[in-house]
């Protein structure tokens, strides 16, 4: 049966997340996409998987990780990126997202001696929430999707 008409097809969520950069925050993006799950469908749940580590065995070819994971963003509505563990892969979605026109919403947890990037930071097309745990997110979500 046919969705009735008034009911809006779901927010597609692309999480983006520190995997070759390094997996200390794995257990936090499983929280950012549990919280995420009330705003749409998160394309990327994988990225918060503990069996996914920076070395471990991975079924696709480079290439094909790279072709899947650019499809899914260019089909996304918005791009929510955790950037405190710093991530080429993360940094190079980030700008292909801005230069389709995606928004962007990075989440950078401050440390004393640990900056954001300039390129992130000074990004216009990335608005960055900065905070300390994922007790922090639930507003900042609310507030994001509110006005998305
Ligand atoms: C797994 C084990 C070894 O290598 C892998 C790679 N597997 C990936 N699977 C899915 N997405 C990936 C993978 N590697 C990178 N990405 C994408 O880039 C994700 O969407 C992440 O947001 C981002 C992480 O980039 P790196 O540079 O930290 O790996």
């Amino acid at each position: 049966m046919d969705a009735p008409l008034d009911e809006a097809p779901a927010r597609r969520i692309y999480f983006a997340g520190s995997i070759r950069g390094g997996r200390g925050d794995a257990a936090l993006y499983g929280e950012i996409i549990a919280l995420l799950r009330a705003y749409g469908e998160v394309l990327t749940e994988h990225v918060a998987s503990p069996g996914l580590t920076p070395a471990g065995e991975e079924a696709l070819r480079d290439r094909e990780i790279h072709d899947r994971d650019l499809a899914w963003l260019a089909s996304c509505d918005c791009v929510i990126a955790e950037v405190t563990t710093a991530s080429l892969g993360v940094g190079y979605e980030i700008a292909c997202a801005w230069a389709w026109g995606k928004p962007v919403l990075c989440l950078f947890r401050p440390a004393r001696g640990h900056s954001l990037s300039a390129m992130i930071a000074g990004c216009p097309g990335a608005r960055v929430e900065n905070y300390r745990d994922a007790a922090d997110l639930a507003p900042i979500f609310a507030g994001y999707f509110a006005a998305s």
